[in-house]
This record gives C-alpha cells, sequence and structure tokens, in this order.
C-alpha cells in the first residue's frame, strides 16, 4: 500500500464543517441560535485538534534527536488569549477570517469571547510567555512547569472609584486550550518527618515518614512556535486529592470530613497569589512552591530515565531555570532524590544540582527578596530543612577558607540567617546554581555591585546578564496589523522573527509618504482604542488628541503619583491660559494595585478623582482628558500599546529591574519618557537620545540623594507649581466631600522623606513633557522619530533573549529545520 501524503496539518477546507461539529459533539449545543461563544469555542477545537498532530510531530523530534531541553520553572505564567495567537502563529489567519465570515462571524468577535488565562501578577508571568513563545519558534527544545490556578489574578472593577477585586474563575465555561492528562498523576508529599535508617550496607540514610500526599495531575497548554511547524507546551500542575475521599471516613458516616481533607489538597492550586506585601509565612504559597518543584522533577526524572544515560549525564540532558527564588526549592528537592533515593554520594550529587541550575534575579526590591522561616519550612517540609542546613554548612566551609576568621561575612552570606533563622531563598538560588542573571544591564550591575558583592567576589563569572525581550510575534504581528501590513508592504515578512531587519525601515522615516502611512495606521488603532473605551466605560476619547499612556501595576516605585502632578500641573496651566501652545493629551493610566496595598489603592482613587473633576471641567475639555482604564489585562493591552504614542516609563531610577511594557511601546511607535532605569537605559541607547524623552535622577543620584538626607519641603518650597498641585490634592480639591482622602499619600512626600523622590524628579519631568509637546506639534518630525523607534528595537525581541540564555547559561543548541 502507497504511504499515505503526509497529512496538510492546517487543513482550511474542512475549517467550517469541523467547527460545527465542534459545537455540537464537544459543547453538545445547536448551531442555532448562533451564539458567539459557542462559535469561538468549536473554532477553538478546530484549532486545537491540528495544533495537536503538530505538536507530537515536535515531540517525537525531541527523542530522536536526544538533545538536550530546558525547564523553565515559573508560578506565573500570563499567556492572556491563546486563539489569535494561535492562527497567526499557524498562519491561518485568511483562512479563519473565512470560515467565520461563511458562518455569520467577525473573526475579531469571536476572539473576544475568550477570557484571558492570567496566571501571573504582571511582568515575571508575561516574561515567561514571551519565553515560551520564542523558545518553539527559534526550536530550543524546552518547556514551561507551572501550576493550573483555577483562579488567576483577580479581576478589577471601578466603583465609585475605587478598586474591587473580582474572582477571576477564568475556566468556568472550560478551556479548549487545556488538556488533561488524568492518567499521569503523581504523588506529592508535605508534612510528616524525616527518618534515619541503615541500609543494608550500613549506610546512614534518610527517608520522609509519615507525611501527607497530593496528587499532581499535568495539564498541558500547547505553544506553537511562529511558522507553525515546531509546537512546544507548557506544562501546569493541577492538584488532586490522593484518594477522591477516604472511604473509611465516608462508611462511618462522615461525608463532610472525608471532603474536608479532599478540599484541602485540591487547595494548593486553587489561587494565583497577588504580589502583595509579604507572602513569606503563608504556608500554602509554600506548598505551591513544593508542589511546583516536586511534580516537576518527577517528570524530568521519568523523562531522563525513559531516554536511557546514567545521572553523572543528567546535566548534560537537562537544564533547570529558576524564574525567580520562586521555584527555588528545587535545589533541595533534587538533592533530596538524588541522595535518599537514587543513593547517589553527597558531591556527586551536588556538582550535578550546581550544574543543572540556573537562577533569574527580577527585582531589588528588599521586601520581594524571598525568605522562609525555617520552623515553618521544617514543618512543611522536614526532610528539606535538613538539606538546606546540610548545603549552608558546607557552604560556611568555603566561605570560611576563602574568607578566614570573618564571621560576618559568614553571617552575612549564610542560606539560613542565624539571627531570624530564616531561609534567604537567593542565597540558595545563587549557591545552587551555574549562573545567576538579571534582566537587564543596570539591574545585573546593581545586584554585583550593591546587593550581591560578597556571592558575585566568591563566585567569579557566575553572575551574568540577560536583558529583557518580548515576542514581536504577538505584541507587533498581531497586536497591531495596521501596522504590520506596513512594514511588510516594505520590508518583507522576515522581521518576525528576525527582528533587527526593523532596521530596514530607518531610511523612511525621511520618506514623507511612508511618514504619511504610518500616521493612518496609528490612527486606526487610537480609533480603536477609542471604540474600546467608549464600550467599556461609556467615555469617549478624541483620536486627535496625544495619547499619553501609563499602564503596569499600581506600585509607588512606578510613581504613577508623578505622572498625576504632571496632569494636576498641565489643567492648573491650561485653566490660567485656555490658548496655551500645547496639544490636546488624553491620558491613560490603567493598572491594578495588590488588594492589601493601601497606598496603591489610594493612588488610583486620586487618578479617578482627578479625571471626574478635569472632565467635567468645560474650561478644558478638548484640551485635556484624563481616564482609567479598568482591568489591565494582556488582551487589554493588545488593544492600548499599538494606539500609545507617548510611553510612561517613570520609575525611581534603579528600582524597575527591567520593564518589558516599555519594550511593547516603543517596539508599536510610541515615544517614551521616562528615566534612566531599568531597560529603559537600553532602550534610549538604541533608539537614539534625540528620539526619547530621558529626565531625572540617575541610580546614582537616587543613592547619593538619599544619602544626603534628601528634604522635599525645601524642594517643595522652591517650587510654585508643585507646591500648587500638592496642596490641591492635600486640600481636597478633586474630592471636595472627603477632603482628607489623600492626606496619606502627602505625609508618605512631605513627612516621610519621599522615598520615591517624586518631588526631586518633578521639575525635571515637566520639562521632558514641555519637549514631548513641542515635538508633538511637528508631526513630521514626530512621526519620523515614532519610526526611528520602531525600526531601532530588533534587540528587544525575545528569540534574541532565549537565544543568548540558550547559548551563555543552557548550553544548547537550536534544534535544526
Ligand atoms: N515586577 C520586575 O519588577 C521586570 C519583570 C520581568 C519584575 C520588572 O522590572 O521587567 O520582573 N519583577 O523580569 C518581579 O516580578 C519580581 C516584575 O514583573
Amino acid at each position: 500500500m502507497a504511504k499515505p501524503a503526509a497529512p496538510d496539518f492546517h487543513q482550511l477546507e474542512s475549517l467550517g464543517e469541523d467547527i460545527k461539529r465542534y459545537v455540537l459533539s464537544i459543547l453538545g449545543n445547536d448551531l442555532y441560535p448562533p451564539d458567539p461563544f459557542r462559535y469561538y469555542s468549536g473554532l477553538a477545537y478546530a484549532i486545537r485538534e491540528r495544533l495537536i498532530r503538530m505538536w507530537l510531530a515536535t515531540q517525537a523530534s525531541y527523542y530522536d534527536s536526544m538533545s538536550k531541553r530546558v525547564y523553565y520553572l515559573s508560578m506565573e505564567f500570563l499567556p492572556g488569549r491563546f486563539l489569535m495567537n494561535y492562527i497567526t502563529n499557524m498562519g491561518m489567519e485568511d483562512g479563519c477570517r473565512q470560515a467565520a465570515a461563511d458562518l455569520g462571524f467577525s473573526l475579531d468577535d469571536l476572539a473576544e469571547e475568550e477570557r484571558d488565562a492570567g496566571l501571573g501578577n504582571g511582568g515575571l508571568g508575561r516574561l515567561a510567555s514571551c519565553y515560551m513563545d520564542s523558545m518553539a519558534t527559534q526550536r530550543i527544545p524546552g518547556y514551561g512547569y507551572g501550576i493550573l490556578y483555577d483562579y488567576g489574578l483577580f479581576h478589577q472593577r471601578i466603583v465609585n472609584g475605587w478598586q474591587e477585586e473580582e474572582a477571576d474563575n477564568w475556566r468556568r465555561h472550560g478551556s479548549p486550550w487545556v488538556i488533561d492528562r488524568v492518567e499521569h498523576l503523581y504523588e506529592v508529599k508535605f508534612y510528616g518527618r524525616s527518618e534515619a535508617y541503615t541500609d543494608p550496607q550500613g549506610v546512614l540514610r534518610y527517608r520522609w515518614a509519615e507525611a501527607d500526599t497530593v496528587m499532581a495531575m499535568p495539564c498541558d497548554i500547547l505553544i506553537p512556535g511562529h511558522g507553525g511547524k515546531h509546537v512546544t507546551n507548557m506544562r501546569l500542575w493541577a492538584a488532586a486529592s490522593s484518594t477522591g475521599f477516604s472511604l473509611r471516613d465516608f462508611n462511618q458516616g462522615d461525608f463532610l470530613g472525608a471532603m474536608q481533607s479532599k478540599i484541602h489538597s485540591e487547595n494548593i492550586s486553587k489561587v494565583l497569589y497577588p504580589n502583595d506585601e509579604p507572602i513569606q509565612g503563608k504556608e500554602l504559597r509554600l506548598r505551591q512552591q513544593y508542589f511546583l518543584v516536586a511534580a516537576t522533577l518527577r517528570d524530568i526524572i521519568r523523562r531522563h530515565k525513559k531516554s536511557g544515560p546514567g545521572f553523572d549525564e543528567f546535566p548534560d540532558q537537562v537544564a533547570i531555570q529558576l524564574n525567580d527564588t520562586h521555584p527555588t526549592i528545587a535545589v533541595a528537592e533534587l538533592m533530596r532524590i538524588l541522595v535518599d533515593e537514587e543513593f547517589l554520594g553527597w558531591d556527586e550529587a551536588w556538582a550535578i544540582c550546581r550544574r543543572t541550575f540556573a537562577y533569574t534575579n527580577h527585582t531589588v526590591l528588599p521586601e520581594a527578596l524571598e525568605t522562609w522561616p525555617a520552623d515553618l519550612l521544617g514543618r512543611v517540609l522536614p526532610r528539606h530543612l535538613e538539606i538546606i542546613a546540610e548545603i549552608d554548612r558546607r557552604f560556611l566551609l568555603e566561605v570560611a577558607a576563602a574568607h578566614p576568621g570573618d564571621q560576618g561575612r559568614q553571617n552575612r552570606l549564610a542560606i539560613i540567617d542565624p539571627a531570624s533563622r530564616r531561609v534567604r531563598m537567593a542565597h540558595l538560588a545563587i549557591v545552587g546554581s551555574h549562573k545567576v542573571n538579571g534582566v537587564a544591564r543596570l539591574h545585573s550591575d546593581i545586584l554585583r555591585e550593591k546587593v550581591f558583592p560578597e556571592f558575585d567576589a566568591l563566585y567569579p563569572g557566575k553572575f551574568t546578564n540577560v536583558t529583557n525581550g518580548i515576542t514581536p510575534r504577538r505584541w507587533l504581528l498581531q497586536a497591531n496589523p495596521a501596522l504590520s501590513r506596513l512594514i511588510t508592504a516594505r520590508i518583507g515578512p522576515d522581521w518576525t522573527t528576525d527582528l533587527d531587519r526593523l532596521a530596514e525601515l530607518l531610511p523612511l522615516a525621511e520618506d514623507p509618504d511612508f511618514r504619511k502611512d504610518w500616521r493612518a495606521a496609528k490612527r486606526e488603532n487610537k480609533k480603536r482604542l477609542a471604540r474600546y473605551v467608549l464600550r467599556k466605560s461609556g467615555m469617549g476619547i478624541n483620536p486627535d488628541t496625544l495619547f499619553d499612556v501609563q499602564v503596569k501595576r499600581m506600585h509607588e516605585y512606578k510613581r504613577q503619583f508623578l505622572n498625576v502632578l504632571h496632569v494636576v500641573t498641565l489643567y492648573n496651566r491650561l485653566r490660567r491660559d485656555p490658548h496655551l501652545a500645547v496639544p490636546p493629551r488624553t491620558v491613560l493610566i490603567g493598572g491594578k494595585a495588590a488588594p492589601g496595598y493601601f497606598m496603591a489603592k489610594r493612588i488610583i482613587r486620586l487618578i479617578t478623582a482627578v479625571a471626574e473633576t478635569v472632565n467635567a471641567d468645560d474650561a478644558v475639555r478638548s484640551r485635556l482628558r484624563v481616564v482609567f482604564l479598568p482591568n489591565y489585562c494582556v488582551s487589554q493591552a493588545e488593544k492600548v500599546i499599538p494606539a500609545a504614542e507617548l510611553s510612561q516609563q517613570i520609575s525611581t531610577a534603579g528600582m524597575e529591574a527591567s520593564g518589558t511594557g516599555n519594550m511593547k511601546f516603543a517596539l508599536n511607535g510610541a515615544l517614551t519618557i521616562g528615566t534612566l532605569d531599568g531597560a529603559n537605559i537600553e532602550i534610549m541607547e538604541a533608539v537614539g537620545r534625540e528620539n526619547i524623552f530621558i529626565f531625572g535622577l540617575t541610580a546614582k543620584e537616587v543613592e547619593a540623594t538619599r544619602a544626603a538626607g534628601y528634604d522635599p519641603g525645601r524642594r517643595v518650597a522652591a517650587d510654585a507649581e508643585l507646591a500648587e498641585a500638592l496642596d490641591m490634592i492635600g486640600r481636597g480639591y478633586f474630592t471636595p466631600s472627603e477632603p482628607d482622602l489623600f492626606a496619606p499619600i502627602l505625609d508618605n512626600l512631605l513627612r516621610h522623606g519621599d522615598y520615591y523622590l517624586v518631588t526631586a524628579d518633578y521639575r525635571a519631568c515637566l520639562e521632558a513633557q514641555d519637549a514631548v509637546n513641542a515635538l508633538y506639534l511637528d508631526p513630521e518630525a514626530w512621526t519620523a522619530a515614532s519610526i526611528r523607534n520602531t525600526a531601532n528595537m530588533g534587540f528587544f525581541s525575545s528569540d534574541r533573549a532565549v537565544l543568548e540564555y540558550a547559548k551563555n547559561i543552557w548550553n544548547i543548541e537550536p534544534l535544526g529545520e
């Protein structure tokens, strides 16, 4: 029999029929009335089927090539929506548009039916998802591993100007993208005790006795690379109770008691922790971390054993990347498996660990550097605490040998802080890894010079940098069809996987026709955003104004408050002089505050209050509008970023590790107003100092200013506009019925030293905004600068970033065609 022709996985002819079949067979629904959610789901299943076939082929090629694989361990992934991403990456857009139209829908409307998968807080989770896309596209064999939370990051509603949180039950209507592997459960242990015993050879060994167990069920989400030929997956674990429920209890009539322990187990994957203040001490969070790690290492080791080689070759087959300290307990878990279960000697096991792990640090904020009380850790994971203590003991011998008699240094470097008896997870990660990287050049320098200088001295060459990146597929090709079409028409389609090619646009900045087309694309996106804002908030915004945008989590260091001070000052100037020569502006601000973060929530209230006042003032109506965008999330970012003209990246220098929103905006042709912080510095170098608005203190100046004992009062007294704006906020100008509402914000500034140096950077920020206004009044010059921004963003592709990880950290070659 002749071999059948290789199937065309994209088969488009049958798409319409497939969709209808899935509506009937999987959803169990009628085709009429033609409900968009049903048809979205039908389309999703049709795409999923095509994807699974390609995924199976990719996995087979991994086994064939016996290649080393990377495991990206992350407590957070933030994919957002899948449908359009799959369709664009698989090159099926035209076919899908046609199929949707034949069924009486627009593809964009169907896509709007999907709920975001919001299994992350912000930048760190979104970065992980960009890296998945790039690994698949660049054919770097590997997987993402995480947790399938039932509830992602909360939904934000604005009620009377305040943030309210709603649970994000994102899978309430099921998800076509999650493939449950009910047949491959692993057991994960907690609690109990560590028990010593002597093995038949007379060797003293340890085992984990009397533990509780929870089952981990793998759930796969597929990740197609661009072009659709290489498909990888992330594997997210869902918790299940080990027994269903205890029959014995049930027979004794204690049904609720039996259910209770089931509920206790299943709680583990119930909800993502919002990055509220201290997460430490929250036992459930520690159990989540270990749950991810234990199930993942089981899976890795199963796969390793299946492929043949022994453990000495483990690091040649496996690279494990720790996405921040959250999965760092993996260092102790791998030691436990190698020593207690595989019976390797300590030194041999330790060498394997160190060659396997690498750690990415994502913040220098001291409150975010995780530590766990040793007794809590020891109660939940008794054997792991012993192992960490042993790692620590041996490590401190190393330190003592390098610096004899320096007890202070030993105390500072210890994994278990001898004073507080807390386990410093970053120290465990550094000691247990062969590479440690920061996420932008400045950040990596700060790690080496300020945060971990003694580790750097001890381990020369271990600290390195990989500047973050973003995927051009989602953040330009998919989110900005108008601009993508224009770019492809001029330079061809290869930029989507080779972003440096955008440099070919540079000469076109001089071409008036091209500039006109560029402006038209931006205007189309601004109109699209205006329709969205109208739909969501009932508010009309004018696409012929300057769209000035700040969207990101609400945090004092990100200084949304500085943005507000600019708005209030502009408002005052416009009231005094209605003919002021500035372009009309729409200021859009969005972001979630952690539910327990008092100050961030107050700042949201301030923004909504200023918006109410400014938008109701007829004297400035046509010149200035302020909008708070509720529920900032990935799918909203896809609409906001392509429409932005000015991107606000104004954190206190030295505090934003990298930022990735900054890259998305510049890639979409927004000009940045920002400080010399995080990746802004590298963006400035790439796009050119004249195509970006940089202001404010540098990281070194911030440090010096604080050290010198900064006095905000003097600064305010010397600046009439600043004093006026602060006075209005403090007196209740924007909230006349509650005049003291913003007193805590002002107290922070004026009585507690203005730690984030808002007042110090205020005047410089305003001057930078003056420059923004001047340039915007010259549309040709502004457009040329916008083109130069996009053209110079090649470096910030996550393809470049993952290739750097592959080469310098994972030691993995991308697979060939
Ligand atoms: N909050 C950094 O603050 C960085 C991302 C991704 C962050 C941000 O500057 O771009 O990570 N850090 O590297 C953490 O989450 C700890 C973030 O998203």
